[in-house]
């Protein structure tokens, strides 16, 4: 399962079976009035929900930046994780998160700006109105979900700090912090998780600095209190529990890229059609969608910039996507 010698653990798609078996074997514990989890599962078609189970986070509806797709249920968006620092299976992070404390919590924004501040987590609640916004999320791994996030977007933020004009990337980094982090005594990743964008992709609206889920602030394992959405890149792109903010001139290089290098380029765009890792990105499967944990639910095929083409596509004209993936 995990390729120790490249430091991999991602699973490949004949990996994930045990994983649906779970889902399936919960499911019908559902069925039967059992299996709960301890996670009340809420209505999960009717508009703004929320899941009752944390803080809300109030937050108007941005429709505009919305799609209207049946939600993905809280259960499945609140157990079914990736959060290496606190382990590498799907359901490690609900286990584990618990550790991770989310405050005090302080975000340093630096680099090439004018203004570089520590902005406090709740200054940082305040500096712009909160939206929701139903995003499509789509995993390498080949799975999706569609998620009612709550946030603003990234440019806010960034504007408050007055970027140079030598800012030309974003680079973010994950809390680094082993005592409470497990996973990060294991050298599967380059710690503390880092990740980045080019700067018009920060600045993009879609470009979304989460603070919240289903009208709640962000459970421990969705990367609380605040992690990075980019709903038209593969999810590693979405750094969970922020803790620095860095404009740059160079193009940085994230942990997936130190990583596995010839897997995971800098833009990681999704994208049906170019697959450099050994697994084809054509088709996904959405998670809790069908029944028996979407056993025998067909595979959706995957869309260029995961169905956001009509808003990013324009980001990349003239780059050669297969080459810069
Ligand atoms: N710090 C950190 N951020 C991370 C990860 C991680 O392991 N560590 N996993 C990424 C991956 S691979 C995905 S698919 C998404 C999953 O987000 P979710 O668990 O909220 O669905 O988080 C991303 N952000
Ligand atoms: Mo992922």
């Amino acid at each position: 399962m995990r390729d120790r010698q490249r430091g991999f653990s991602h699973p490949i798609p004949s990996e994930i079976t045990p994983q649906e078996v779970w889902r399936e074997r919960r499911q019908l514990l559902k069925a039967a009035g059992l299996g709960a989890l301890g996670v009340a599962a809420p209505e999960a078609r009717a508009g703004v929900a929320r899941a009752g189970t944390l803080p809300a986070l109030p937050a108007s509806r941005n429709a505009a930046l919305s799609t209207t797709e049946p939600l993905t249920p809280y259960d499945d968006v609140v157990s079914y994780n990736n959060f290496y620092e606190f382990g590498t299976d799907k359901s490690d992070p609900a286990k584990n998160a618990g550790t991770l404390r989310t405050r005090p919590w302080t975000v340093v924004v630096e680099g090439e700006v004018h203004r570089p501040r520590t902005f406090d987590i709740d200054a940082l609640l305040r500096l712009a109105p909160m939206q929701e916004r139903v995003y499509r999320h789509r995993c390498v791994e080949g799975w999706s979900m569609v998620i009612p996030w709550v946030g603003y977007s990234l440019s806010s933020l960034l504007k408050a700090v007055e970027p140079t004009g030598n800012a030309k990337f974003v680079e973010y980094t994950t809390l680094l912090d082993p005592a409470r982090m497990p996973g990060q005594s294991d050298p599967v990743l380059q710690w503390p998780y880092h990740e980045g964008l080019r700067m018009d992709e920060a600045m993009h609206p879609l470009t979304l600095l989460a603070f919240g889920l289903y009208g709640e602030v962000l459970p421990n394992q969705d990367g609380a209190p605040l992690r990075m959405v980019i709903p038209w890149k593969y999810g590693f792109k979405g750094g969970k529990s922020i803790v620095r903010i860095r404009l740059v001139e160079r193009q940085p290089v994230t942990s997936w890229m130190q990583s596995v290098p010839s897997w995971y380029g800098f833009y990681s765009n999704v994208n049906p059609t170019v697959s450099p890792q050994n697994w084809s990105q054509a088709t996904e499967r959405r998670i809790g969608e069908g029944r028996f944990g979407g056993l025998f639910t067909p595979r959706r095929k995957t869309e260029l910039f995961n169905g956001y083409g009509a808003q990013v596509a324009e980001l990349y004209r003239g780059m050669d996507l297969r080459r810069e993936f």
